[in-house]
């Protein structure tokens, strides 16, 4: 049995971020999180490229744009999407899961999933540094873990002493 332990080193490594400026209290918490966790883990700040874009709805496209650069060995999306009072929440919210997964699956480029989406403000400052931990942070974990991961899974099989693929 072969496994592949998670790899949580960042050094080497070139990030992407998309933030959206829709409410910017919360996006700004994440990118804070996001930005301090990919530090921690080694990575150096001139390899964190950050694009700001209006809303959530922009996201995808915008991550599109930098997996086709080939620049960065992952991506993050980070946002928050607040239930109002109209079904416009659900338009977006799909829209931005929809299109990321369709960025992911048309390029291979890893892109963590940073976009909250809550009922109201309160939820999302919870998971900015509140009582829910920091999901910006949790965000970096995963495209540090799926930016080692790829490489190690597509290149060649590892050879056994014996010979066998
Ligand atoms: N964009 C967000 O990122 N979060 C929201 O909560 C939100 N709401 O509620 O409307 C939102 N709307 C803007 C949207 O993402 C686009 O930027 C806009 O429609 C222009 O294309």
């Amino acid at each position: 049995m072969r496994t592949y332990p998670a790899d949580r080193n960042a050094s080497e490594l070139r990030f992407g971020i998309v933030v959206s400026r829709f409410n910017h209290v919360v996006s700004l918490r994440l990118l804070e999180g996001c930005t301090a966790e990919l530090d921690r883990r080694g990575c150096c700040e001139s390899d964190i490229h950050v694009a700001w874009v209006p809303g959530a709805f922009e996201i995808p496209q915008t991550a599109r744009i930098l997996a086709l650069t080939g620049r960065y060995d992952a991506l993050v999306a980070l946002g928050a999407v607040i239930r109002g009072g109209t079904p416009h929440f659900d338009y977006v919210c799909r829209a931005v899961t929809d299109g990321l997964r369709e960025v992911i699956r048309d390029t291979g480029v890893p892109v963590a999933f940073g976009v909250l989406t809550t009922d109201d403000v309160e939820q999302a400052l919870a998971r900015t540094g509140g009582a829910q931990g920091n999901k910006g942070e949790e965000a970096a974990l995963a495209a540090i873990e799926m930016a080692r991961l790829r490489p190690v899974l597509s290149g060649p099989p590892p050879r056994s002493p014996e010979g066998r693929p």
